[in-house]
């Protein structure tokens, strides 16, 4: 592997400004012209000092602000990689596994839980099911290949499924095998911050950005199908929207 600074240039010694600064500043140029790709690996922060010349701590510091700006990630055990945000289109219906796949990446999941239940309140309001109905939960950490996206935790009517185990990687995949997939929904979505417990699933920082969404799918007949609250890492996503003006 070719050195850092041959990619980013050595820090100007004579530069006024302070050395975690100019680190700062080469690692940003660097991402910016494209030096440093997306998702690539940073070398670790004591590599890195050692061969600039400069402290750990002044390093992280220098980190620290890119991952702030979410021009860096952290991910836990694995180290630093430069940020490649995925687009996400917000006006188009499509699934993780689709959005992820238009990019060339592959979807996965990690189950946290999966379950046939009765509904609770809060799921027969949203989903319009009498008490006592039946639901599948499915309650997942997101991946786009080896990188932890989004925790996402869906409520399916139990019309909506034939069964638990049919959902592989794709919930809209199996519900389309079912003849449910939806063909509207209502969504709205606010920032919110992660909290440890959150962070911990995502291997990111406590504290981190992130951007909760709750989906509400239905059918063509006006059955709701879907009730899905997703937790999408800041750092991780762009959602594009295409407005038109009305005549
Ligand atoms: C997306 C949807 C989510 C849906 C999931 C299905 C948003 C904000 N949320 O993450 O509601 O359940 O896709 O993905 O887009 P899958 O078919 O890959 O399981």
């Amino acid at each position: 592997m070719t050195n850092l600074a041959d990619r980013i240039g050595s820090l100007d010694g004579n530069a006024r400004a302070p050395l975690y600064q100019q680190m700062q500043d080469a690692l940003r140029r660097g991402i910016e012209t494209g030096s440093l790709r997306p998702q690539e690996a940073l070398p670790p922060e004591r590599d890195i000092a050692k061969e600039f010349g400069i402290s750990r701590i002044t390093v992280r510091k220098a980190v620290d602000g890119l991952v702030a700006d979410g021009m860096l990630t952290r991910r836990q055990g694995a180290g630093t990689f430069v940020g490649g945000r995925v687009e996400k289109q917000f006006s188009k219906l499509t699934s993780f596994s689709e959005d992820m796949a238009a990019r060339g990446r592959t979807a996965r999941s990690e189950w946290i839980m999966q379950t046939e239940s009765t509904v609770n309140s809060d799921e027969s309001l949203t989903l319009g099911l009498s008490p006592g109905s039946r639901v599948f939960r499915f309650h997942r950490i997101r991946y786009a290949d080896d990188q932890p996206m989004a925790l996402e935790y869906s409520t399916v009517p139990g019309f909506g499924l034939p069964g638990l185990d049919v959902v592989g990687v794709s919930l809209y995949e199996a519900l389309e095998g079912a003849g449910h997939r939806p063909v509207r929904a209502l969504q709205r979505l606010r920032a919110v911050l992660f909290d440890k417990d959150q962070a911990a699933l995502l291997g990111i920082e406590a504290g981190a950005p992130g951007l909760f969404i709750e989906r509400r799918g239905f059918l063509e007949d006006g059955r709701a199908i879907e009730m899905t609250h997703s937790w999408y890492r800041g750092d991780a996503y762009d959602f594009v929207a295409e407005l038109n003006a009305t005549a």
